[in-house]
């Protein structure tokens, strides 16, 4: 069950619509995430508020995430590092693994652990202002929030090798047509976007949104014989939902959209 009380000082909750809004309020230190902000969204994703069909994850102030809070990363011995660095990966695995579409909205800096937060939400909206990069190898230290698993599915391991040995700072059109961002819009418009993204995502069939959040990513990993056979058994369960014959059913009966051509959207 959901507490709202469990939430950091540096977490902020508004709901909008059957849309959870969650914000990263520590805009003084640049969204730095400190382990009470980690251990939050943790929290907070392990156990979504029961009325959100989709969670919009956002940020206060000019920049998305700093990353790391540099000023926690005092004296810490290896295993206590090592604790650290699976603490993160628990949390943004409850990020990865909830139960309704997660949509981030970056802006300024998406750098570091703010790139590897980003990279666990399902769709990434990139506002023009939005810059990525991954200064841990400039800080002498490395990834342990998850990139080296989810940037290179994203953007494949040269790409990421260029960003961690160079020290390359990707704008937001370069990080768009790499695949690091589904969507590139103006500056301010982000929130919008990620809305009506949230609002299509919501009108999906459950089995769908379950299949594409949770199957998808497993059988794309799989070996392809494996994921082929994961993939019928999707497809068929799927299949055999009332929700799946009853939109087959409006589209042969001429009552539901048809697929749009986007070329028709400017006539
Ligand atoms: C911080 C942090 C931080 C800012 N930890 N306090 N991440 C980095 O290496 C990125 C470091 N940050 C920056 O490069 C810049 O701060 C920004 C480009 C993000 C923003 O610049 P700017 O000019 O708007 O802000 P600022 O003046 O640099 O910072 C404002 C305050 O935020 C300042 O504190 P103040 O008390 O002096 O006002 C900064 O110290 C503070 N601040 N970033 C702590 N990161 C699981 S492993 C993940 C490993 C990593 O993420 S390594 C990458 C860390």
């Amino acid at each position: 069950m959901f507490d709202p009380a469990a939430l950091p000082p540096s977490l902020r909750l508004d709901r909008a619509g059957q849309v959870a809004v969650l914000s990263l309020s520590r805009a003084r230190k640049r969204n730095a995430l400190d382990d009470a902000t980690v251990l939050g969204l943790g929290a907070f994703f392990a156990a979504p508020p029961g009325w959100a069909r989709a969670v919009v994850l956002a940020a206060d102030g000019d920049h998305f995430s700093a990353g790391l809070d540099l000023g926690e990363l005092r004296e810490r011995d290896a295993v206590a590092g090592l604790h650290h660095s699976r603490m993160w990966h628990r949390a943004f695995g409850q990020i990865e693994s909830c139960p309704v579409p997660v949509i981030s909205v970056l802006k300024g800096a998406v750098v570091g652990g703010g790139l590897e937060l980003a990279c666990a939400t399902h769709l990434r909206v990139a506002e023009r202002s939005a810059f990525f990069a991954l200064p841990e190898g400039e800080r002498g230290l490395f990834t342990g929030g998850g990139a080296s698993v989810r940037v290179p599915r994203l953007i494949g391991v040269a790409r990421m090798t260029d960003l961690m040995l160079t020290g390359r700072v990707l704008a937001a059109a370069e990080a768009e047509r790499y695949g690091l961002a589904q969507y590139l819009v103006d500056d301010g418009a982000g929130l919008d976007t990620a809305l009506g993204l949230a609002a299509r995502t919501a009108e999906n069939s459950p089995v769908t949104t379950y299949a594409v959040l949770h199957a998808l990513p497993r059988i794309a990993q799989a070996d392809p014989e494996a994921g082929l056979l994961l993939e019928s058994l999707m497809a068929a369960v799927a299949q055999d939902s009332g929700e799946a014959k009853r939109r087959m059913r409006a589209f042969l009966d001429g009552a539901a959209p048809k697929v749009a051509d986007p070329r028709e959207a400017g006539r």
